[in-house]
């Protein structure tokens, strides 16, 4: 993992060229740049620094020291990303090239119409480069390198960019005729947090695939717009490579093999090599295209994967528990748990507002989220200690006349919350007297997130402690692939929560997904309740939950261990606390 110093830097600095090249200031994109290299070459760790110590640094004014904070709370910079989407697709695609910054993309999609990675190699191979103004071999040999570290950390994605691409060509090739379904597998099935590729399932009406079956759908596969180069193509399977850089492999089978291939390639390699050895302890031989009986070439199942986990003695299991981790005893014993589903939740009890840095009214918020069928909703705007958002009491107690004011409409009950900020002593934001008057509060860790072990799991303990603290949001603040988790005694966080009441939060930020479903069981059984939440600060981002619940699947959990599918009334009695 990087400094955090080193990924603000890496991230202004991307800031500063993409203000130049889409014509903006030159003189903020020269502040900026410089307050990267400041950053970079400061000494202390910026993610430890306060607000006054950070804008001690040179060059770092007020619009910095906002950023900067942003990005230690939420991962991004509203304000990069909002830029990098108005610059070309092509030239965002490069500028993910190590070595190879916006202006030189921009130059490149400019002078040389490269619109792409895999032309850009072409390019650079087939010498074009050289006579570019700025650009001489040594440049050659670092893109090229460049471009194969692209490859290698580009090698797995988050599930919801995964998801994204494979719904997407999903619902092109169901288009397509004869073709009877198609559905994707692999992790993406199983709601891994990243992929390392996207695997497709078709089905056609016939015995055997020849090209002249599954010829329609290959061709149309490989016609996608996304798809930028074709790795490999045969008649029962084809790969290509998206314009983002990832793999999607489409698979064609019979019809009547449907469910042994949905149930082969959704693996996890580690589950079928389980269902493959019961199999052979009952005489039988299971592969993707069916169960078969050993000694007389018997078809046994092949058409659904009910069918198959019951000719082997087991219940179905759902994918999201197919990583070997019990499911097969389990499944053998008829005792998998019932696993919580997204239509259980009755609401969301972590989201904000514009009153803080969401991107969206109070009004829009609520009205989407009653429109996601929810019973109940709570606002859980920022408070004073995350400074950038310029949070007071009084605005705080501003925003819950509006939300008693609008409590109620569409059906849906609201909550007037906060997210408070948990402080490297374990304080929070305001004194108890304040906090009783909001029906909930989510307590989070956003600074001091390199604290040793010790001092960071008393800081845990003192916000459970606090009777007013209902939810630990995210957890573990991690980012996937880009921040550490801090270190925490899991097992007296674990043990505090079930003893005080607060419930650990399963934030369903793509990026977050914290707490991580490695931890759930064990926290389950230490006697925790969770919270699964969006997190939103947009209206488009009320879905997320729903990778909340692939992590609480994929953590065992039931709809009883999560406080927001019980009705309102228990839900009050838990977020009194004991109080
Ligand atoms: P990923 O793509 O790295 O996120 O993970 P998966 O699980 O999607 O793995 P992938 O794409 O290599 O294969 C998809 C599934 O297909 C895998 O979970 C199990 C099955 N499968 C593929 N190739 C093999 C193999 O050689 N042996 C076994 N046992 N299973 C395989
Ligand atoms: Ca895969
Ligand atoms: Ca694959
Ligand atoms: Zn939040």
């Amino acid at each position: 993992m990087p400094r955090p110093n080193d990924e603000v830097a890496a991230l202004l600095g991307e800031y500063a060229e993409l203000i130049s090249i889409t014509g903006g200031d030159a003189f903020r994109a020269r502040s900026y740049d410089k307050a990267a290299r400041a950053i970079k070459g400061a000494t202390a760790d910026v993610s430890r620094l306060s607000p006054g110590e950070l804008r001690a640094i040179p060059g770092v004014g007020k619009s910095v020291a906002d950023k900067v904070a942003e990005y230690l709370a939420t991962g991004s910079i509203a304000a990069v990303d909002e830029i990098r989407a108005r610059i070309p697709a092509a030239v965002r695609e490069m500028i993910a090239i190590p070595a190879l910054g916006p202006a030189r993309a921009m130059q490149l999609h400019a002078e040389l119409g490269i619109g792409s990675v895999a032309e850009l190699t072409e390019a650079v191979k087939a010498g074009r480069l050289r006579d570019l103004k700025g650009f001489g071999a040594k440049s050659e040999e670092r893109i090229l390198r460049g471009i194969e570290l692209l490859r290698q950390s580009g090698e797995r994605v988050l599930l919801s960019s995964g998801l994204e691409v494979a719904g997407e060509m999903v619902a092109a090739l169901v288009a397509v005729p004869g073709c009877l379904r198609c559905t994707y597998a692999g992790s993406a099935r199983r709601m891994r947090e990243t992929v390392g590729d996207i695997d497709l399932l078709a089905a056609v009406d016939c015995g055997e695939i020849s090209a002249g079956v599954s010829g329609p759908l290959m061709a149309a596969f490989t016609a996608l717009p996304s798809v930028t180069e074709v790795i490999a193509s045969g008649h029962t399977k084809t790969s290509v490579r998206t314009r983002r850089g990832l793999q999607v492999d489409l698979r064609v089978v019979p019809d009547a093999s449907w469910g042994a291939a949905l149930q082969y390639f959704t693996g996890s390699q580690a589950h079928n090599v389980r269902t493959r050895e019961i199999a052979v302890r009952l005489g039988l031989r299971l592969s993707e295209y069916g169960l078969l009986r050993v000694e007389t070439g018997e078809l046994i199942a092949s058409r659904t994967e009910e069918e198959i986990y019951q000719a082997l003695g087991m219940s179905w299991v759902p994918p999201t528990l197919r990583e070997d981790g019990g499911e097969i005893e389990a499944a053998l014993r008829g005792t998998l748990p019932s696993l919580v589903a997204l239509d259980d939740l009755r609401g969301d009890l972590h989201t904000h507002t514009d009153l803080t840095d969401g991107a969206s009214s109070l009004q829009d918020m609520v009205a989407t989220a009653a429109a996601c069928g929810y019973e109940y909703y709570a606002i859980t705007d920022h408070a004073p200690d995350l400074v950038m958002h310029r949070m007071t009491g009084e605005k705080m107690l501003a925003q819950r006349e509006q939300v008693r004011a609008l409590d109620g409409s569409a059906g849906l009950t609201l909550l007037h919350g906060t997210e408070l900020n948990i402080g490297p002593d374990g304080s929070v934001d305001w004194p108890g007297e304040f906090l009783a008057g909001f029906d909930i509060c989510v307590a989070s860790v956003h600074s001091h997130f390199g604290q040793p072990r010790a001092e960071m799991t008393r800081r845990f303990l003192r916000a459970c402690e606090n009777p007013y603290v209902n939810v630990i949001g995210h957890p573990l603040t991690r980012v996937i692939g880009r921040r550490d988790p801090v270190d925490v005694d899991l097992d007296e966080l674990f043990a505090a929560c079930a003893r005080t009441g607060t419930a650990l939060e399963i934030n369903g930020s793509p990026h977050r997904r914290d707490l991580p479903d490695e931890h759930l069981r064990r926290a389950k059984a230490a006697g925790v309740k969770f919270a699964i939440d969006s997190d939103a600060h947009a209206t488009s981002e009320l879905g997320r939950p729903r990778y909340g619940v692939g992590s609480a699947q994929r953590g065992w959990l039931t709809a009883g261990d999560i406080i927001n599918t019980w009705p309102l009334e228990r839900l009050r009695g838990f977020l009194r606390k004991n109080r």
